[in-house]
């Protein structure tokens, strides 16, 4: 009787916010999972990423996710948690889904790639994750989520609400992105650039689910968190000093450091600052150094000026914030210096072939 009641309460304290919580391996990496790109997985490779994540759906466990993020919502954003809490965050989904099958590498969603018309990137079509909701509570009706359900919050479909209509809106250039790693030099100015700029972008053009807290319910969701851990990773990886600067303020203003607990987990921030420390074991694909020394070339280097009556005018990815977006808890005086900062990079852009 007393081991069966210690099972129960056991299985009651991991499916507390009804989603396992699976803990991280401690000791070295033995080997290192490579993440690629979402449309570079093989066709093996997606199958299984679409069945696991079917199952996860089933299972309820994406409801569970969403729940903790909204819970802890204004403890993990707006301040310097972001960036390690949403990278413990993406490796949780992970490991549920190697849970499901341990073949399962999350992938990542590089919306640079068509950032001009973001609707017409295969990742947001029937083929992938399907694209824009449709009726009148605009819910997701193509892709590998067609017909899916929420039941957190409440009741629902998943929902997705392009800001324009048709198109979510330009998301951010590599250009602009590269601009942001060689500029913001430290993690407290290099963190809330991310968060208000190209991050927060993406969340309001996609729309629907993804403007609220409980996000996760829609998958993608992770693909674009893993894409925010990348450019985190590639910053690090700049200049390996980058890996111990986590210096920033939380919430209440009060200092981080690497013994700061991270909220749910009550793990130290210094247990996620690095994607090759015990638990995280893994790479990005395109990780190397060149694939972001080859876009740096692209401003200005080698370059062909284009005359001004052939130039061409391009979109320019604008955060306006409003009271939708609110629970984001962006920071005005970062959101306009973003807003400023890709605008430079775009119209330079447009002088350039
Ligand atoms: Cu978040």
């Amino acid at each position: 009787m007393r081991i069966l009641t210690t099972i129960i309460l056991g299985a009651q304290i991991v499916l507390g916010q009804n989603v396992p919580n699976p803990q991280l391996a401690k000791g070295p990496c033995g080997n290192f999972a490579v993440r690629k790109e979402v449309k570079k997985l093989t066709p093996t490779e997606w199958n299984n990423f679409v069945a696991a994540s079917q199952e996860l759906h089933k299972r309820g466990w994406l409801e569970g996710l969403s729940k903790i993020h909204n819970d802890f919502a204004m403890a993990v954003h707006g301040n310097g948690l972001f960036l390690p809490w949403h990278r413990r965050f993406v490796r949780h989904v992970e490991s549920l889904l190697q849970s499901i099958d341990p073949s399962i590498v999350i992938p990542y969603w590089d919306w640079t790639e068509d950032w001009q018309n973001p609707e017409k990137n295969r990742v947001l079509s029937d083929s992938m994750f399907g694209g824009n909701g449709v009726g009148g509570q605009s819910c997701v009706e193509n892709g590998f989520e067609k017909g899916w359900k929420k039941s957190y919050p409440s009741d629902g479909c998943v929902v997705r609400k392009y800001k324009q209509g048709s198109s979510p809106g330009p998301f951010w250039p590599m250009d602009a992105l590269v601009k942001t790693i060689e500029t913001q030099t430290t993690f407290a100015s290099f963190s809330p650039s991310i968060e208000n700029g190209s991050h927060g972008v993406v969340h309001i053009g996609i729309g629907g689910d993804f403007l609220e807290m409980w996000a996760p319910n829609d998958i993608l969701f992770f693909m674009h968190h893993s894409m925010v851990d990348r450019l985190w990773s590639i910053w690090q990886e700049r200049d390996h000093k980058r890996y111990y600067d986590v210096a920033s303020n939380d919430i209440n203003g009060k200092p981080i450091d690497r013994d700061t607990p991270l909220p749910f987990y009550n793990e130290p921030v210094g247990s996620a600052i690095s994607m090759r420390s015990a638990g995280y074991c893994y790479l990005y694909d395109n990780f190397a150094e060149s694939a972001f020394n080859q876009n740096k070339r692209v401003l200005g280097q080698n370059r062909t000026r284009v005359a001004g009556q052939n130039r061409k005018k391009l979109p320019v990815p604008q955060l306006r914030m409003s009271a939708s977006t609110s629970m984001f808890n962006f920071d005005p005086k970062e959101v306009e210096r973003m807003n400023a900062l890709v605008k430079s990079v775009v119209e330079e852009m447009e002088l350039y072939e």
